[in-house]
């Protein structure tokens, strides 16, 4: 099943010089293309489309500040189960709880501060594209 997904690699990841590594961690999946790739930091209107669901929870705030605290890479990112595969690439949100071996567990210690954002269903993904590249929606 042909999916796409949306991807940020977050400001953390771009601070710490780890979007290579991560990005060279999807382009080995079999079959998966990276169809549009971007630098930019990010607007707090930005932000709050794509954080919709979680305005008003305690971690919001430091959430959206954090966001907007540098440049982030946003990625389109197609292929076989893309959507479920990038976030098992990624591990669960709390690095420390995610396994070595996954984005998160090999490089994140903040719960904040977890490196890569993926869609988490083919619906989050259609929305998440139009936010981040209108052009390809
Ligand atoms: P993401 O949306 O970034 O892919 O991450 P996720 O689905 O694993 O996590 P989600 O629950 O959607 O939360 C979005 C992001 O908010 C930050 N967060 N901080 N308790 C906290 O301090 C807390 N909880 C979540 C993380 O950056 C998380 O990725
Ligand atoms: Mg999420």
């Amino acid at each position: 099943m042909t999916q796409r997904t949306l991807v940020l690699l977050k400001p953390d990841a771009v601070r710490r010089g780890l979007t290579g590594e991560i990005i060279s961690r999807i382009e080995r999946k079999a079959g998966w293309q990276i169809t549009a790739l971007e630098l930019r930091t990010l607007e707090r209107a930005t932000l709050e489309q794509h954080y919709a669901e979680h305005v008003g929870k305690p971690f919001y705030e430091p959430l959206v500040e954090f966001m907007s605290s540098g440049p982030v890479v946003a990625l389109i990112v197609e292929g076989e189960r893309v959507v479920e595969g990038v976030r098992a690439l990624a591990g669960p949100t709390d690095p420390i709880a995610a396994a070595p071996g996954s984005i998160r567990g090999d490089y994140g210690v903040i719960v904040r501060e977890n490196l890569i954002h993926a869609s988490d269903s083919e619906e989050s993904a259609e929305r998440e594209v139009k936010i981040f590249f209108p052009g390809r929606a």
